[in-house]
């Protein structure tokens, strides 16, 4: 497999480097693709120019089992530098419209909450900084979507709707003693958004009485989505806007995505996910999205290529779809 280059031919694989200031005469030198999502460069590859932003954040502080998600987003890059650029689905290259990602955000391990709170303060000032750009945060474990999600409920006039796909509703008070947990992130926001949950299915007891009891929480279970895709219709219409889509790969199945801290069987496929996250785009006004809990298994490069894929699969959906 070789990288994803514009020209294979071409010596300088990307024409104008923005990423690496190369001494003079060695920028056509074989060198790697930069190790940015895509692995592109130029000037589509700067903060000013690119339509999408993507944001690492490699925390990894609560993980109740299997560990490994702070080297998520490190994985979901490197993968991202092999897929098409050309989307036939959408029959474009939609990283036309550039992709700029930021070194990795990293927050302090030591107090949970004050990593939220460093957590919420950082994200605002990027919301700020990217001025209605599309903003995607890679994750890391599931508990920093909850300070992202309340610097986006702060800058919304609205009300705003939380869609979540995950094997989890996460909707705990605490969890393990703490309330940060990336078992509680739903639970620090429920008082703040509308949530429609969809793929859950390792639900504990006193998280299905919040959904059974809060008009405002919708679940679609991993059973209801396994039968035919009349759940999409219904899904989409449970959904207020505009819309933060966050989403825990652990949605998928885990034979598919066996990268995951707290894997269920029973999961999401492709297809209908990106059917569903096609929908999502089309019809309502999405202002932020997160992909977490990415845990990378190493040799294992199929599930690293298949998140990498959803990306950009998300930033080809969010381009073309209301603003
Ligand atoms: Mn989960």
């Amino acid at each position: 497999m070789t990288p994803n280059r514009r020209d294979p031919e071409a010596a300088s694989r990307s024409g104008t480097r923005t990423i690496h200031d190369l001494p003079a005469g060695l920028s056509m030198l074989p060198w790697e693709l930069p190790r940015v999502f895509l692995g592109i460069d130029g000037a589509s590859a700067t903060h000013g120019e690119a339509g999408t932003w993507i944001l690492p954040v490699p925390y990894e502080a609560t993980a109740s089992w299997g560990t490994n998600t702070r080297r998520g987003p490190r994985a979901i890059i490197d993968a991202s530098r092999y897929v098409e650029l050309y989307d036939h689905e959408l029959d474009r290259d939609p990283s036309g419209e550039g992709v700029y990602t930021f070194p990795a955000l990293e927050l302090e391990r030591g107090a949970a909450g004050r990593a939220m709170a460093e957590m919420e303060r950082a994200f605002g000032l990027v919301l700020d900084a990217a001025a209605g750009r599309r903003v995607i945060m890679l994750g890391g474990e599931h508990s920093v979507s909850a300070p992202a999600i309340l610097a986006h409920a702060a800058r919304c006039d609205e009300r705003l709707a939380v869609l979540q796909l995950d094997a989890h509703l996460d909707l705990r008070d605490t969890f393990d003693g703490s309330p940060y947990s990336h078992a509680c992130a739903m639970g620090r926001v429920i008082d703040r958004v509308d949530l429609v949950s969809v793929g859950v299915r390792g639900i504990g007891a006193e998280e299905w009485k919040v959904v059974q009891e809060r008009d405002h929480v919708v679940a679609f279970t991993g059973e209801a989505i396994a039968e035919d895709d009349a759940w999409i219709d219904e899904a989409v219409a449970a959904l207020g806007d505009p819309v933060y889509l966050t989403f825990d790969v652990d949605f998928f199945d885990p034979a598919l995505v066996p990268s995951t801290g707290t894997p269920e069987p029973g999961g999401g496929n492709w297809r209908q996910t990106t059917k569903f996250l096609r929908r999502v785009f089309a019809e309502r006004r999405v202002v932020g999205v997160d992909v977490v809990e990415h845990a990378p298994i190493a040799g294992l490069a199929a599930p690293d290529f298949l998140v990498a894929k959803l990306v950009y699969k998300i930033i080809g959906y969010w381009s073309e779809g209301i603003r």
